[in-house]
């Protein structure tokens, strides 16, 4: 059994990580618009992560015999009008989903559940990964300025991510 108290702080998570897939999904079609389709295959994979992400604690809840209770998802808003403006409001973000894996890390240790604080973890050291791989697209994009050929070099870099289905926990 789980925690009435960690059950919740799940769920407010569960929600922030559907909404983060949301929000991703909106910045790839604001770069299809752009036709930078090195770009959009960025977006896709972000959007796959931030699903099993979801998904992870979905089933973690489950196996705990707690109760997934989803939420209505906020409206994505994309912030900023150039590449460069929209990845930092995706180190934003990033940097948010962070503070907020470490406060439910916080309700874990409150009630001193080891096997959750386990199992978050993986969220843990996923974030440090996360918030490095924007900062590298957003200190490239910094140094391209207003380079077009640079841009689309860059475009072509962003092709190349995969998505690899995490082993979450
Ligand atoms: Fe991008 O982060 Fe989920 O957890």
């Amino acid at each position: 059994m789980i925690e009435k108290k960690l059950e919740e702080a799940f769920n407010d998570q569960i929600n922030k990580e559907l909404f983060s897939a949301y929000l991703y999904h909106a910045m790839k079609l604001y770069f299809e618009e752009l036709n930078l389709q090195g770009f959009v295959n960025w977006f896709d994979v972000q959007v796959q992560e931030e699903r099993a992400h979801a998904y992870g604690m979905i089933n973690y809840l489950n196996e705990r015999g707690g109760k997934v209770d989803f939420r209505a998802i906020e409206k994505p808003v994309v912030e900023g009008s150039t590449p460069l403006e929209v990845f930092e409001h995706v180190l934003r973000h990033e940097e948010f989903v962070t503070s907020r894996i470490n406060a439910l890390a916080d309700v874990a240790d409150e009630v001193r559940d080891r096997a959750a604080i386990n199992f978050l973890n993986w969220y843990i050291k996923e974030q440090v990964e996360e918030e490095a791989s924007v900062g590298g697209v957003l200190a490239t994009l910094r140094l391209i300025g207003d380079d077009k050929k640079a841009l689309l070099m860059l475009d072509k870099d962003l092709a190349a991510r995969v998505f690899n289905q995490p082993v979450i926990g």
